[in-house]
């Protein structure tokens, strides 16, 4: 190999590299109705404007709590790698009677049953609106909301969104890596389709890598 080739190959990796580096993340978008268990009172209802029409909540009216603290929906989502990860979700939350749920996310949190013990670690207040929007998933603790991340190994987690509020309403959850608070940052997203096989990028690099060697 000649050395410009060398170098002009060099620079093309650190490219590579560098366009990796900045783009790299791992992000996953789930409708809430897609979700692998949903556990009454929670249902699944129809409004045109959510992501995939459809969404789950508690049914309440406005300023209601007959159904606090009941039903669920629970995701398995399988952790490509190693990493600290966020959550977000879609919401609508009319009033103070309505923005709130329990959240866990096993197996960072312990497996416990946030509606029975109340443990405000878990509890997540939802930024109030009545159209749908996106809140990142916080402890509402007595002294603040905090934003929360979870520490987790590759493989299957579970993530239970549950009731605690009626009338609270969850459109979409979105997974990601990325951790800043700032909305337009993260870019939460509806899914699409590269939530059918979500992608890896780290295996890509790995890929790209191979082929690489192979051709030099
Ligand atoms: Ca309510
Ligand atoms: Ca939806």
């Amino acid at each position: 190999m000649n050395k410009n080739m060398y170098i002009l190959g060099i620079l093309f990796i650190t490219g590579l590299m560098i366009a990796q580096g900045i783009s790299y993340s791992y992000d996953r978008a789930i409708e809430a109705e897609n979700a692998d268990t949903i556990e009454e009172p929670m249902i699944i209802a129809d409004d045109d404007a959510a992501s995939g029409g459809k969404y789950v909540w508690v049914e309440g009216e406005p300023a209601s709590s007959e159904r606090d603290h009941q039903g669920w929906a629970e995701f398995v989502i399988n952790i490509p790698e190693a990493g600290t990860y966020a959550l977000w979700g879609k919401v609508i939350a009319w009033d103070g009677n309505s923005d709130s749920f329990w959240v866990t996310w096993q197996p960072a949190d312990p497996d416990e049953n946030a509606q029975e013990t109340q443990n405000k670690q878990f509890r997540w207040s939802t930024a109030h609106g009545n159209e749908w929007h996106w809140d990142r998933i916080n402890h509402w603790l007595d002294s603040g909301t905090f934003e929360r991340e979870w520490d987790l190994s590759a493989g299957e987690t579970t993530v239970r969104i549950a009731g605690r509020e009626d009338g609270a309403k969850l459109d979409v959850i979105f997974i990601t890596d990325n951790l800043s608070a700032d909305e337009a940052e993260v870019n939460p997203r509806d899914p699409g389709p590269e939530d059918v096989t979500p992608v890896e990028p780290k295996e890509k690099l790995t890929t790209t890598w191979g082929k690489l060697k192979l051709q030099w």
